[in-house]
């Protein structure tokens, strides 16, 4: 599905959502929903060392771990993308208020990461949304409004695109996309 509701503009930055395969993604940087060893693991993380390669791990075993809320950069090797952000979001638990603030700052660290690295272009997965339990809506939430809050206060970042896997998340991040963007003055095309 594509609308012109699946984009908006913020300061100097087009934000996208799109459904499918962050490894498949063309841009500068793609964000990886990494454990804080950074030695590989399941779901977006597997997908990205996969078709990476195994240099990506042979980086990232020297990287030195990330704490949860950090984030740090590789190169991408066999991907499209030219680097990979690792950042490692909250295990989710019921009641536990310092969740949101981890995954705003895994969102935060890595923007701050990219702009660190000159990148311009890049996609995010839905952080802490699989293995890690986050709710899909909550998460959506903030992943929208701390990337919107970020490009609001830069130039060098043209392009983020929100990659999601599944048709309902898809429709959850559009309708956030659109009234998080309405906030700084976006309309609809
Ligand atoms: N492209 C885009 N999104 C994907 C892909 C893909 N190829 N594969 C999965 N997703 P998860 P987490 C979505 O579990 O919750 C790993 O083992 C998936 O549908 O990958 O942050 C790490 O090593 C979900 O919405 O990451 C950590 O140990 C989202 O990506 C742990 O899981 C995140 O799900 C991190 O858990």
């Amino acid at each position: 599905m594509e609308n012109s509701l699946s984009s908006a503009r913020i300061n100097r930055t087009k934000l996208e959502i799109v459904q499918g395969d962050i490894t498949r993604e063309d841009v500068d940087a793609i964000v990886n929903a990494a454990n804080s060893s950074l030695l590989g693991g399941g779901g977006v993380d597997g997908a990205i060392h996969r078709a990476a390669g195994p240099q990506l791990l042979a980086e990232t075993r020297q990287l030195g771990g990330c704490q949860t809320g950090d984030a740090k950069i590789s190169g991408g090797y066999n991907l499209k993308a030219r680097h990979v952000i690792h950042t490692v979001g909250p295990v989710y638990r019921p009641g536990d208020t310092t969740a949101p603030q981890l995954l705003t700052s895994a969102y935060r660290r890595s923007l701050e990461v990219a702009l660190e690295n000159g990148i311009r272009r890049i996609a995010f997965p839905c952080i802490s949304t699989g293995a890690y339990g986050y709710p899909s809506e909550e998460a959506a939430a903030i992943a929208v409004q701390t990337v919107c809050a970020f490009v609001n206060q830069q130039e060098q970042i043209t392009e983020v695109h929100f990659v999601v896997f599944s048709e309902p998340i898809y429709t959850t991040y559009i309708h956030m996309l659109q009234r998080v963007a309405a906030t700084y003055g976006h309309r609809p095309a």
